[in-house]
């Protein structure tokens, strides 16, 4: 299959979607606003700080979007690993039409793959573009589980999350680095003393950390067929096994051939930061006038712990504390 049979033609808009357009454009103006990262407004919508095109992508969603049993949505708090995510759950799905030698991750950034959902729901202002792509689809979002019509988390339907989350300290620091890159150019960069104090009142895009986990991960717990938490450290440092749990939570298990013929070694291989790093696509700079965020600024480093390069031990420690407040008696933690 190559990337251009993956998406299809866009259709005339229509005027449901219009509906919802103006409903947005009356809301935003009620809502509590904070300053962004690297966009103008962050605005509180249903209790996460969201810039106003996420706002419009959920509430498009919510008013317009049919699900499928087969539908599998790659969620994460921005920083998590959804590079990384979006790239093994492609080749997971389709590793049986591509020849790793030339596979569509070696030509095309994931974000060309797994489209950003909240952002395509509205292209071109009608979901005729969504409705197209061809089942299973793969969808990559930020929005808050709690954001997602009943339609799509109920147990009766059957479309699926896999979720994907990483040490607070960690996200904070590559959220930093990628916020400077982005803001325009004359406007000051942000401090890490001030993108601190952001984080931890939770002013950050699509709301706080610790939230956007805390409602995967209750999902999870309530749902474990519809939705898969996992660690960006869990798959740094298992990374087999982690395909694997994968493979099996989307019903589509490895089989013995495929063990033998090390598949999942392949797709790893495929999908790891020196490999993905080192791709012609994700190497230059593909910024441009309607696109400021180049497929580069998605390489940093891609470690575990690096924010001790960059925070103090005062701010790492308030940092695991929130995390074990907000994450005590929930069963979750990053030890
Ligand atoms: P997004 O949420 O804005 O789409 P996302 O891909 O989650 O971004 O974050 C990029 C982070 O994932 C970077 O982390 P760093 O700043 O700490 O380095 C990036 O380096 C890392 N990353 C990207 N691809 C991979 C990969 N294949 N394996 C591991 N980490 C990766």
């Amino acid at each position: 299959m190559e990337t251009s049979k993956i998406f299809p033609s866009v259709e005339t808009p229509d005027e449901g979607h219009q509906n919802t357009f103006k409903n947005c454009d009356e809301l935003l103006p009620t809502l509590p606003q904070s300053k962004g990262w690297w966009v103008d407004q962050l605005f509180q919508y249903q209790g996460f700080w969201i810039h106003s095109l996420g706002i419009r992508g959920s509430m498009l969603i919510n008013d317009h979007f049919k699900p499928r049993p087969t539908d599998i949505i790659v969620a994460t708090s921005p920083k998590c690993g959804t590079t990384w995510l979006r790239a093994l759950l492609f080749s997971i799905i389709n590793r049986a039409s591509f020849d790793f030698n030339r596979h569509p991750l070696r030509k095309a950034n994931p974000r060309e793959l797994v489209p950003f959902f909240e952002g395509i729901i509205h292209k071109d202002g009608s979901t005729s573009f969504v409705d197209g792509i061809p089942s299973p689809r793969l969808l990559s979002t930020h929005l808050p589980y709690s954001l997602f019509p009943t339609r799509m988390t109920d147990d009766t339907s059957a479309c699926r999350f896999v979720y994907i989350c990483r040490d607070p300290k960690d996200v904070l620091v590559s959220k930093w680095h990628f916020a400077n890159k982005l803001r325009p150019k004359g406007v000051p960069p942000l401090s890490l003393e001030e993108v601190f104090d952001l984080f931890c009142k939770g002013v950050s895009h699509y709301g706080s950390f610790w939230d956007h986990v805390l409602g995967y991960w209750k999902a999870s717990l309530e749902s474990p067929k519809k939705v898969l938490c996992l660690k960006y450290e869990d798959v740094k440092k298992e990374p087999l096994g982690c395909v694997r749990k994968v493979a099996n939570f989307l019903g589509v298990p490895f089989t013995p051939e495929e063990e033998n013929k090390e598949i999942v070694e392949e797709i790893v291989k495929l999908c790891s930061f020196e490999n993905m790093s080192n791709q012609d696509v994700n190497k230059s700079d593909t910024r441009s006038q309607e696109n400021p965020i180049s497929n580069s600024d998605f390489f940093r480093k891609g470690e575990v712990g690096d924010w001790a390069n960059h925070l103090s031990p005062q701010m790492s420690e308030i940092l695991d504390q929130i995390t074990e407040q907000k994450f005590q008696g929930t069963g979750f933690s990053f030890h």
